[in-house]
């Protein structure tokens, strides 16, 4: 028998999804950062073994929607919610489950569990969970993906719609662009993380050299300086970063340039949105 389906990871920003489908996946499928609302597209990360295959679909942080940025990535959520064959519901251990929460994972459809995540840290709170887990050190990863497998729809044949050695649906365009969002976010004062966005103008794969031409596109005309820094060396950092990872990822030397644009309330605009791949 082989066994396929989606799992909808959800919870709010911060709990530790893309950590965990990184820990599954054992791959880095989506970026992570301890910024609020890291994840703004749902990407899916995809856990292959011999009779099965499950579709990870990693969510952004449910929040309140303040913009149209916002929304599309509440929508994104009820997507993963509606579409899947079993919905895992993270909570922060060390942090309490309160009650708007309880009451969110209780509309939540069947089947689902709750995930208590970060179970390293010191000062875990008291709460029931299905699950108790550390995407940093491992522990119950093992039952976890073991019960993910069993829940999923059984066929008597082998039809997965990923190849083997797929671990995500995001191109490599995508996962570099990200990358630098990550760096960004990493490096930034509080005020700027939210208005950043990445764009890949270029991305031509030559024999011995890929050369990336990325935008990075800030809200205020004030914040192109902060990004850039004082001789351009919070720009040099964050690059640095992302061309090491692009050069691993690629297996390639990588020539990366970026640029750093200002897109005036890009987050409420449909054309940035849709240009930037939201
Ligand atoms: N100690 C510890 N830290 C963790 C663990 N899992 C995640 N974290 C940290 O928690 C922070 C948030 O992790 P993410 O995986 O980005 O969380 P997320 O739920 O995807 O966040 P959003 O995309 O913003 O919704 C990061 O700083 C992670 O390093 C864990 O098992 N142990
Ligand atoms: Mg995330």
């Amino acid at each position: 028998m082989y066994s396929f389906g989606y799992v909808g990871i959800i919870g709010k920003t911060n709990a530790g999804k893309s950590s965990l489908v990184n820990a599954l996946v054992g791959q880095k499928v989506a970026i992570v950062t301890n910024r609020p609302q890291t994840t703004r597209d749902n990407i899916l990360g995809v856990l292959n073994g011999e009779n099965y295959q499950v579709v990870l679909v990693d969510t952004p942080g449910v929040h309140r929607s303040k913009n149209k940025l916002d929304k599309k990535m509440m929508k994104n959520v009820r997507s993963a919610i509606s579409g899947v064959d079993l919905i895992l519901y993270l909570a922060d251990g060390t942090k309490p489950l309160d009650e708007e929460e309880e009451e969110y994972y209780a509309h939540l459809p069947q089947p689902k569990v709750l995930v208590k995540t970060k179970i390293d840290k010191k000062g875990l709170k008291n709460f029931d969970a299905d699950f108790e887990i550390s995407s940093l050190n491992g522990t119950g990863l093992e039952d976890l993906k073991n019960y993910i497998i069993d829940k999923m729809p059984k066929s008597e044949t082998k039809n997965f719609p990923f190849e083997e050695d797929d671990y995500t649906d995001k191109s490599l365009r995508f996962i570099v662009a990200e990358e630098i969002r990550q760096n960004a976010l990493n490096i930034l004062e509080d005020e700027i993380p939210h208005g950043i966005a990445v764009e890949i103008e270029r991305f031509e794969e030559k024999e011995n050299l890929t050369i990336i031409e990325a935008v990075l596109v800030v809200e205020e005309e004030r914040h192109k300086g902060i990004v850039i820094g004082k001789g351009g060396k919070t720009l040099k950092i964050i690059g640095q970063k992302a061309r090491e990872f692009a050069e691993e990822l690629l297996g390639n030397k990588v020539l990366l340039k970026i640029f750093v644009k200002v897109d005036k309330d890009w987050r409420n605009s449909d054309n940035s949105l849709k240009k930037f791949g939201y």
